[in-house]
């Protein structure tokens, strides 16, 4: 039995994972919760992934909820605006993910730049019989445009000096770093051959790349998206992508997940993945590690001392 109070789970953990978190806490998942309205008052801690939204109506019916630990370093999903106001703690798993998340926007661009994905079904399909496969595009030489240069997009440059190109960044500030600084997105997108896209989700990114950035990107150009479905104009990117205004793009996140029935699926010129960026065996159990520290750690240290140890700043 637990010395914790019952945590509400929110969303599907792997099976390693979930055994983790049963074998510390009481889990109540949604269904029971709503089938057992007492157990609202004893919920204190929420467990959740970042690729869940938490609604206000639901923090609502949890008059005592103390935390919010979520698997992921993404809290877009949570209305922190709300929890601030009820004093609710909201804890992340920053940095385990850095490496997996970079290491699948280089893959992705690279796949794009040499269309991997239609060499594979190239060869598949006997069309090599026929005819050598169509030329790609180096990324050596190219300029690449990091959109958000926070830890992830900074273990995307890291990663990228290897392939001798040249780098630029947008942002909020300007940082310490020997790349030039865009504080305007459209001058890096006409600079750029490449944005890679890697700021946070929320309103102060909400759809910033769209058909302006876009067509300042140019037909030669490509867009990597690793972020946020909501930090790209989707509907602007498919025209742009139908168009041609743009060479390609490659997609981890959308503006709704799971992807259903969108014209996307339709393009050539387009990558889809489905929100893969940290779904490593190794980034994943040291993510759910993390999180199940942070919702421990900041458990027993607010009971005792009424602070918490890694809230987030939102
Ligand atoms: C989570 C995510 O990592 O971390 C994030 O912000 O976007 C997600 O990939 C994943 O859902 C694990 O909880």
């Amino acid at each position: 039995p637990s010395c914790f109070p019952p945590l509400l789970k929110i969303g599907v953990f792997p099976d390693a994972i979930d055994a983790e978190l049963r074998r510390i806490f009481q889990l109540v998942d949604v269904d029971e919760l709503a089938a057992t309205p007492p157990l609202r008052r004893e919920i204190e801690g929420i467990i959740t992934r970042s690729n869940y939204r938490i609604s206000e109506e639901l923090l609502e019916q949890l008059p005592n909820l103390r935390i919010i630990a979520t698997n992921g370093v993404g809290y877009d999903g949570i209305p922190m605006a709300y929890a601030r106001n009820r004093g609710i703690v909201v804890t992340n798993t920053p940095e385990v993910l850095d490496q997996a998340v970079a290491e699948l926007a280089i893959g992705l661009l690279l796949a794009m730049l040499r269309h991997l994905p239609q060499a594979d079904r190239y060869v598949r399909s006997g069309a090599w019989q026929a005819a050598a496969f169509p030329l790609g595009t180096s990324l050596a030489g190219k300029r690449v445009g990091i959109v958000g240069l926070g830890r992830i997009g900074k273990e995307i440059a890291r990663r990228l000096l290897a392939f001798d190109l040249e780098i630029a960044y947008f942002g909020r500030r300007r940082q310490a770093v020997d790349w030039p600084f865009f504080d305007d997105l459209k001058g890096l997108a006409s600079y750029a051959d490449i944005l890679i896209v890697c700021c946070p989700g929320g309103p102060n990114t909400y759809r910033i790349i769209d058909a302006q950035v876009l067509n300042a990107l140019g037909p030669a150009g490509v867009l990597v998206n690793i972020s946020r479905g909501s930090v790209v104009d989707e509907q602007d990117l498919y025209e742009a992508l139908k168009g041609k205004a743009i060479s390609g793009a490659a997609l981890d996140v959308f503006d709704q997940e799971p992807l259903v029935d969108s014209p996307l699926s339709d393009l050539d010129n387009v990558i889809l993945t489905p929100h893969i960026g940290s779904a490593t065996r190794e980034t994943r159990l040291r993510m759910a590690a993390l999180a199940i520290d942070n919702a421990i750690d900041n458990l027993t240290r607010y009971f005792n001392t009424g602070q918490a140890t890694t809230p987030v700043a939102g």
